[in-house]
């Protein structure tokens, strides 16, 4: 302990006193951009460059793993289920379906969810606030490629939107069996950096264990609480400005940092 007080001092010290302060910690590996593609398994980068899904609209057959990759960039994303109808807003569950699945705000993860039906278009979008809706950061897995409901025409309706996205609760991630609309996500957002999927994420072998037709009870006791449409946690400053969750963080980082300085420095006064 005090060998640690001391060495922060001395640190401390050579930076004021202009001595070349000791060579910086390293900064942690960034997290990889999305593989190729491999058989049975489609990755998209999530706002690798500009709030988009890339690419945003693929095909996948039926037990395809399809993994989006957050990178670690100081501003959470999400891939949250949502419908063509209200492309920002999370696709809450009927008497006949099942709610969305939904990453919950991330970064520096990876997240997968599982084709169960091809016939069938995914539709999500990203529940930052206004990346839906001003930036249009919606994707969609075996949309039509043409008639009305085409990926461009759920991104043009997603950026209809606008200014007036609602902002949407954040309650982490949605997953399990019982949720997720023609696809699922066993495991919650991890950080396996290497392309693995991980360790119990559903096989791509094809097992399709809820069938096409299975209506799941809304009132499932197991199934996590939908996200309700009451008060927003996120802010919403109005302004066209980028926003950032991670503000708050840093200062509360920042001021425990002085906190743990301060008391370092009472256990070396003690000392001497
Ligand atoms: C993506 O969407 C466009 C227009 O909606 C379509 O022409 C294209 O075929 C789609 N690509 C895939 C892989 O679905
Ligand atoms: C649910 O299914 C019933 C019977 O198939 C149907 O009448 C009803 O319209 C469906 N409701 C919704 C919201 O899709
Ligand atoms: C994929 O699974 C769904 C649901 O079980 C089924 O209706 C559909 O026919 C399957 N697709 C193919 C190409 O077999
Ligand atoms: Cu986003």
């Amino acid at each position: 302990m005090l060998f640690a007080a001391l060495f922060l001092f001395s640190s401390l010290a050579a930076a004021q006193y202009g001595i070349p302060p000791p060579p910086p910690a390293p900064v942690a590996a960034a997290v990889p951009l999305a593989p190729a593609d491999s058989p049975g398994h489609v990755n998209i980068n999530v706002a690798l460059s500009g709030f988009a899904f890339s690419p945003a609209n693929v095909s996948a057959p039926n037990g395809t793993a399809v993994t989006f990759w957050f990178p670690n960039s100081g501003l959470e994303h999400s891939v949250t289920q949502s419908s063509f109808e209200n492309p920002c807003t999370y696709l809450a569950a009927t008497s006949n379906t099942s709610a969305g699945f939904d990453s919950g705000l991330t970064q520096g993860t990876q997240f997968t969810i599982v084709i169960q039906d091809d016939t069938k278009p995914i539709w999500f979008h990203c529940k930052q606030i206004s990346h839906c809706g001003s930036f249009g950061m919606v994707g969609s897995i075996n949309a039509p490629t043409t008639g009305s409901n085409t990926f461009d025409a759920f991104q043009a309706a997603a950026n209809n939107i606008g200014a007036g996205e609602v902002s949407e609760t954040d309650n982490g991630p949605v997953i399990g069996a019982t949720v997720g609309v023609n696809a699922v996500a066993s495991v919650a957002p991890t950080n396996t950096g290497n392309g693995a999927l991980p360790s119990s994420a559903p096989s791509s072998a094809g097992a399709n264990s809820q069938g096409g037709g299975a209506a799941p009870s809304a009132s499932n006791p197991g199934s996590p609480a939908p996200q309700s449409s009451g008060a927003p946690t996120l802010s919403n400053s109005g302004s066209g400005a980028s926003p950032s969750t991670t503000g708050a963080g840093t200062k509360i980082q920042a001021s425990v940092g002085a906190l743990l300085l301060g008391f370092f420095g009472m256990i070396v006064l003690a000392q001497m």
